[in-house]
């Protein structure tokens, strides 16, 4: 269906999950013309001994259900194992510029990569090339370079040995800049949580949702972007656990759901409510939401003291295990209410009524995902998530913690196998030991960092490790002309992407083996591990026969560059490691025995092995050694002020995407349907400004930079979306977001809450 026809809206009856996922599941399986063993394939999917889904990052029982894959995790599936191909014959046949003009949907629809391939500026196509050329000519091109001016980038797919092997490469060449998907998603919490209370991730396990007696959950879409999730949701609401949900959005899963794996249900339209509570917030509206919450907990448990009653927070913890409560209730004793009102957009009432179910409540998690992270005050959200649970001691005991819902499937392990551009979370001294060479010591550059070195011209040379880097980031039409300045560009990648049609000086597209393939190496077929949302680690057995003969896999393809760019070093037994995946893993457990003792003994464990979590166990590796509250120095995490005609931008996925890959063009759940080229806006704002539904507006950047953004021929789509807030997809308004618009500290791009203003051709 072509993206510009007209939008087909109307109103979805349906649960989350339920025929409508499979349904939308077979479709994908037509689609990509799977051959009947690949389905097969599904059933192997996220089970011990199988391969874990190249989707999300959530995390696998141990236990598993006879099929242990969603509506997402088979599309994801179906999109690596498709039988469509991307041959030389397709580069011979289109230009690189003629490509570029394809949507992000045909350019991946178009298949697998089947060939290395070489940028020909002549006639501005790819032509295929032989792998060894290619890795000589990009070592030497690489070795021109002055290697902290090369970025090293990550998307969170590639396995733990890939990880490891790439951010060692990157080192010994002398580059700390590895930036990697993180850094545009959840770094928010790899900061805030690390400062707050000294463990950068989840404190929870998967089991903890069994223990838990109330859940607030804060902007993460579950049905769309981790549907097992559901699961575990759908037992909780069956067990009366209370979901308290924070969202702009009437979000299909989190109101309802059907398990499209229990006949049952399915046979008798049985589905579970989910959301005892639904409070739609604006856009940037969480800090004053949580800290309302704050106020009302204080206030009450200084009133229920003083009457004799038993006290609402937990004095104990605070006192043993926290510093600053005292600021915390200062600021929540002088706000007032009219303000937080205001600011969050959900009344006294409603606050309230959320706060009584936490005080009532014994073990609560906090669940959140890109709605708190991608905000200018990312970080402050994180600390009211915080705050609220330290509380009543909500951290560190079982069915209670933060719950951050990680996106790529391996994003966690690749930090903690060493892809940071930040020195101090990388083992360097550990390295710089084991493998005889100096490791880089001064700071690298993030992925906003990595962005302004292209526009300034300082970066030299982009590899890319997966993912579609150039659409993924903020600011795309700015960054455009200068980043074909780059003298050098790789890609390691499945399939075809933007990135791809923007070659540098020199360009290349090296084409790996996906995760669910056969990976066969001199010492037999290879198996490699992730590590989930829940900082479990599993062993992955592709066993999928290859989409090309001419694939190698990431580690090998790793392993080539750094041969041929850096001197021979006995230390590093590249070749060895290629032929074996497990001495890789040795390596890792080397470099961080406390981690991964044992490693590959325990790579098969059924729920995965756990990494361990010092704030799970109430050692709190902070500054002032306790866990901390923070009072919040701003209400409004959007970072700008509202004036008139502004509006805050929320920019959201659609059930049928994965990031930058674009499925197809049928967000279930909102029920748009035809089209991503819309924007989703409240009818009173509709009515303010004199637009009804279908007709077709432009959004402009109001970020006060001068430096022009905008995008036209937008459809508006009429949705229930607090006043003031509007929707649209990505990436498809990425270049709205200024580069400079992003968390502070954690620099992610705040793309929940972007300056806006809407233009209507008349
Ligand atoms: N199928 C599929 N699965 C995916 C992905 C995918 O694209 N498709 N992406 C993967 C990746 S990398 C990631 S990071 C995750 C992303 O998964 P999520 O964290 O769910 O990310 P989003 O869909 O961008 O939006 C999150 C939610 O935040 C809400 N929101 C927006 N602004 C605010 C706010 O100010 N406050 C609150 N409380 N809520 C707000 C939105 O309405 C939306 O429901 O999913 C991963 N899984
Ligand atoms: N406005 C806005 N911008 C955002 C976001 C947002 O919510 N709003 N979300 C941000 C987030 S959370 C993230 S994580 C980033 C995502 O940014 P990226 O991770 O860079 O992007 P993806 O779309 O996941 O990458 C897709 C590409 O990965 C490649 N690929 C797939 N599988 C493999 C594999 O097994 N190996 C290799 N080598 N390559 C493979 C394919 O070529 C495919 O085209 O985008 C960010 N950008
Ligand atoms: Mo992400």
């Amino acid at each position: 269906m072509a993206d510009d026809d007209q939008p087909y809206v109307k109103p979805y009856g349906g649960p989350a999950g339920g025929w409508g996922s499979l349904k939308s599941v077979s479709k994908i399986i037509r689609k990509e013309k799977l051959s009947p063993a690949n389905v097969l394939q599904l059933h192997r999917q996220n089970k011990a001994g199988g391969f874990m889904c190249v989707g999300c990052a959530w995390g696998k029982p141990a236990h598993s259900h006879i099929e242990e894959f969603c509506e997402n995790g088979a599309k994801a599936t179906a999109w690596e194992l498709t039988s469509l191909r991307v041959t030389p014959d397709f580069f011979r046949d289109h230009t690189v510029s003629e490509l570029a003009d394809w949507p992000d949907h045909d350019l991946e629809q178009a298949g697998r990569l089947t060939h290395p391939m070489k940028y020909d500026a002549a006639t501005d196509k790819y032509v295929a090339i032989g792998w060894q050329e290619a890795f000589t000519a990009i070592g030497e091109k690489l070795k021109a370079c002055d290697p902290t001016r090369v970025i090293y980038y990550a998307s969170g797919r590639a396995s733990l040995e890939t990880s490891y092997m790439y951010s060692l490469f990157a080192r010994m060449h002398g580059s700390q800049n590895l930036p990697d998907s993180s850094n545009m998603c959840h770094e928010t919490t790899s900061v805030g949580l690390k400062s707050a209370i000294g463990s950068p991730v989840a404190t929870i396990q998967l089991e903890d949702y069994e223990h838990c007696d109330a859940i607030f959950y804060f902007g993460q879409n579950p049905a769309t972007n981790s549907p097992r999730f559901l699961h575990n949701l759908q037992q909780c609401a069956k067990r009366g656990v209370e979901i308290v949900v924070f969202n702009p959005l009437k979000e299909r899963g989190l109101e309802r759901f059907t398990n499209p794996q229990n006949p049952v249900e399915m046979l008798t339209g049985g589905e579970t409510p989910i959301a005892t509570q639904y409070h739609q917030v604006r856009a940037g509206g969480d800090i004053a939401a949580i800290l309302g919450m704050c106020k009302w907990l204080i206030e009450e448990d200084v009133t229920a003291r003083a009457a004799g009653r038993a006290p609402i927070l937990d004095h104990d913890f605070i006192e043993q295990h926290t510093v600053r409560f005292e600021d915390l209730a200062a600021k929540a004793r002088d706000t007032e209410w009219v303000d937080l009102e205001r600011e969050s957009g959900l009344t006294r009432a409603a606050i309230t009524a959320a706060a009584k179910v936490y005080a009532k409540s014994k073990a609560v998690i906090a669940v959140y995902g890109m709605g708190l992270t991608q905000h200018r005050h990312g970080i402050e959200n994180l600390y009211g998530v915080v705050n609220l649970l330290l509380l009543r001691g909500n951290i560190g005991k079982p069915g209670a913690g933060p719950g951050p819902v990680r996106g790529h499937s391996n994003v966690q392990g690749q930090r903690t196998v060493g892809i940071t551009e930040k020195p101090e979370l990388a083992p360097l001294d550990r390295l710089k030991e084991l493998y005889a060479f100096e490791p880089p010591r001064e700071k690298g550059w993030d992925t906003v960092a990595s962005v302004r070195a292209v526009l300034d011209g300082e970066a030299q040379a982009f590899v890319g490790l997966g993912g579609n880097f150039f659409r993924a980031i903020p600011d795309q039409d700015r960054v455009l002309p200068s980043w074909s300045e780059l003298a050098l560009t790789v890609h390691v990648a499945t399939k075809l992407n933007r990135t791809h049609l923007i070659p540098g000086k020199e360009s290349y597209i090296l084409p790996c083996l996906g995760r669910i393939e056969t990976d066969q190496q001199a010492s037999g077929p290879q198996a490699v591990s992730i590590e989930d949302s829940f900082s479990h680690i599993y062993g992955s057995r592709g066993k999928a026969t290859p989409a090309s003969p001419h694939l190698l896999s990431e580690p090998m393809i790793v392993a080539e560059i750094a041969k041929a760019t850096l001197e021979p070093n006995p230390k590093v037994p590249w070749d060895e490691w290629v032929a074996d995946y497990a001495q890789v893993r040795d390596a890792i457990e080397d470099t961080y025995p406390e981690l991964f003792g044992n490693f590959n003994e325990r790579l098969f464990d059924k729920g995965g092995f756990w990494k361990g979590n010092a704030a799970a166990h109430r050692v709190w590796k902070t500054e002032s050694k306790k866990a901390e509250f923070n009072a919040p120095t701003v209400l409004n995490a959007a970072g700008f002020d509202d004036v008139e005609g502004r509006y805050r931008l929320i920019t959201l996925r659609s059930n049928d995407q994965f990031n930058t890959t674009i499925y197809g063009y049928h967000d279930r759940f909102r029920s748009i349907d035809g089209t991503r080229q819309v924007v989703m806006m409240c009818k009173a704002d509709m009515t303010k400004i004199g637009v009804g539904k279908g007709d077709t507006i432009s959004l402009v950047g109001d970020a006060g930079d001068n430096i022009a953004r905008r995008i036209d021929g937008l459809r508006v789509v009429e949705y229930g979306i607090p006043e003031g807030c509007i929707g649209a997809y990505y990436p498809e308004c990425n270049s709205l977001i200024a580069l400079e618009h992003h968390a502070l500290e954690s620099h992610v791009p705040a793309g929940k809450s972007v300056p806006v203003r809407i233009e209507v051709a008349r």
